[in-house]
């Protein structure tokens, strides 16, 4: 623990803090903190205290029935509980950290909430202003570490300026393209006294402009491009829930009779039975609308960024079909493939604007040449999946078998991996943001913190974690927090005694020179039972279906290990280096 040198006696500032909560007059840097968070409709904040964040986890104090704080067990867990229940809930993700090591836990979530488009607020201690730059105790630059990973970051050394400084965080963190913010506050400034101001939310920051201006020529363009179309094909991201464009996504599909995929981030925008859609886009996604793309004469793109994962290699992505791209950052806008028609906007404004002016058609003909492609990946894959021929079960017919029982209605929550790749390809989604997942970072030990987050979010619904026997060990530690506040998780381990992807990957490139991926794991279920967590291990195919109901009905956390087989792999596959038209269903 820090010295207390720096600080005011402790029992003065308690007598202060006590005093502080009914003066009409003064306020602290820290109190004022506590009324931004309030002010902005903030209910839950995950977090970890520490000697620099003490003043604001003493305010907070006396706010325990507004604010609910959840004791994550690490920083990490913090930052990705916060992604989950921004991901669920709509809302902003707030993750509360120290100074020094409790900021840089922050880090990895923080890139992970950047690269997905999570609307994150981070809060973290800092040292006295008059120690910044010494080598203080605890003192780490997180504003220099942060600012590639940040939308937005600010150090504040002034009480002044909280309200200013948060009510633009929230702004910038929610508006246009999401994304993560941190503000780090000095001690001096928690502890500080202030006069009372009025919290005013912002709506503007100079210079910031987070929707570009709609160009209703480009959506002209785009309409006569459409209706042009023999075989147009539309491919769609988080944009489309981001931008709560559910309703507006399917009057475009409806009037417009085309085909539509999602990528990883964009599942569970649409009802996966919807009948115009045709599957998942990228790496492991499906086969017809991987080849399909190479075949389309016109590529919506609305919502998405052109994932490496998604396009393969490049230079053979699309070359032959016409490319509208609809995103709200017109810095995705010709980034990566080269665009016919740039759409700049928020999707919920442009999407019925071009609704409007398409043709009302049918691509039935041209639906069906995907239906083909897709009973060739049924009989190649999916089936083999589903019904293996060996007594160890695979993780797909995991994930079919939990379809039956949720019906398409639960939140998926996954962690990374092959049994990550599994559940994107095989889950089924009736409604919106039901799929929690990390998809730009790719980030291990994200799926037990963010299904607690999700669950906050979303606590109507059943959440369901799938995790691998890697990534779980690596932020189990997040168990603690589910005992101690009562999330309710359904956490579905599928053990395969492997760091199962990079298995995959030596096996089909490095001539099966399998270098440390060979990994031993505790009792999954004592462990959880350690933690007051119910739970079981099973091996045989014929106790699944009841070994998921048991997990689905208990009321409560609950961790099922299903053994699933050691060499399995995950197919189709797009190899590195190759073009998604030569997707490999084996
Ligand atoms: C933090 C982090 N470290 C390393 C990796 C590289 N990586 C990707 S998948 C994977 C294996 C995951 O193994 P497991 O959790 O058992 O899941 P499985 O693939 O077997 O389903 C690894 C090591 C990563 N994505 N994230």
């Amino acid at each position: 623990m820090e010295s207390y040198s720096n600080t005011q006696n402790k029992s003065e500032t308690l007598q202060k803090d006590v005093l502080l909560i009914n003066n009409p007059i003064q306020t602290s840097g820290s109190q004022a903190v506590i009324n931004a968070l309030l002010a902005e409709g903030v209910t839950t904040v995950f977090g970890y205290p520490g000697g620099a964040i003490m003043p604001i986890y003493d305010a907070l104090y006396d706010y325990k029935d507004q604010l609910e704080h959840i004791l994550v067990r690490h920083e990490q867990g913090g930052i990705h509980a916060a992604q989950g229940y921004a991901r669920t809930s709509g809302k902003v993700g707030v993750a509360f950290a120290t100074s020094g090591p409790g900021a840089t836990n922050l880090v990895t979530g923080i890139a992970d909430a950047m690269i997905d488009s999570n609307p994150i607020v981070c809060i973290t201690g800092q040292v006295f202003a008059s120690l910044l730059g010494t080598d203080a105790f605890q003192e780490t630059d997180v504003i220099n570490i942060t600012n590639p990973i940040t939308k937005w970051n600010y150090q504040i050394t002034d009480a002044e300026e909280i309200n200013e400084v948060l009510a633009k965080a929230f702004h910038i963190a929610r508006t246009g393209r999401p994304g993560p913010v941190l503000v780090d506050i000095t001690k001096n400034a928690q502890l500080q006294l202030i006069e009372k101001k009025k919290y005013e939310k912002c709506a503007h920051v100079r210079s910031y402009r987070p929707e570009p201006e709609i160009r209703t020529e480009y959506i002209k363009a785009a309409a006569e491009v459409i209706n042009q179309a023999k075989k147009p094909f539309a491919i769609i991201g988080q944009g489309i829930m981001l931008g709560k464009a559910e309703q507006e996504l399917k009057d475009f599909l409806a009037k417009s009779g085309i085909p539509v995929a999602t990528t990883l981030m964009g599942l569970s925008s649409l009802d996966t039975d919807h009948p115009q859609y045709v599957g998942l886009l990228g790496m492991h996604g499906n086969y017809a609308p991987n080849v399909k793309t190479n075949d389309c004469d016109v590529l919506i793109a609305i919502g998405m960024r052109f994932d490496d994962r998604v396009t393969g290699r490049l230079d053979k992505y699309a070359k032959q079909a016409k490319v509208i791209h609809f995103d709200i950052d017109p810095a995705e806008i010709g980034k990566n493939v080269k665009v016919t028609v740039p759409v700049w906007g928020d999707c919920k404004k442009t999407l019925p604007l071009l609704t409007n002016l398409i043709d009302t058609n049918n691509h039935s003909e041209w639906l069906k040449e995907f239906r083909e492609l897709e009973k060739e990946e049924r009989t190649e894959v999916i089936d083999k999946e589903f019904h293996p021929t060996t007594d160890v079960m695979s993780m797909a017919e995991v994930i079919n078998t939990l379809n039956e029982l949720t019906n398409g209605e639960a939140v998926i929550v996954t962690d990374v991996g092959q049994h990550q790749m599994s559940a994107c390809r095989y889950a089924k989604f009736k409604d919106s943001k039901l799929m929690v997942t990390s998809g730009g970072l790719g980030t291990m030990g994200f799926g037990l913190p963010a299904a607690i987050g999700a669950w906050y979010g979303a606590p109507e619904k059943d959440i369901v974690m799938v995790c691998g026997d890697g990534g779980f060990q690596m932020t189990l530690q997040e168990l603690g927090t589910i005992m101690q506040f009562g999330a309710k998780v359904k956490i579905l381990i599928l053990n395969n005694s492997f760091l199962g992807m990079v298995r995959q990957w030596q096996e089909l490139f490095n001539y099966k020179r399998y270098s440390f991926v060979d990994i031993t794991s505790p009792d999954f279920v004592a462990l959880a039972k350690a933690y007051q967590i119910e739970g079981q291990k099973i091996e045989a195919r014929n106790e699944l279906k009841n070994a998921l109901k048991e997990m689905l009905e208990h009321d409560g956390s609950y961790l099922l290990e299903v053994v699933v087989g050691k060499e399995n792999n995950v197919f189709p596959m797009v190899e590195q280096g190759t073009s998604v038209s030569e997707i490999r269903l084996k």
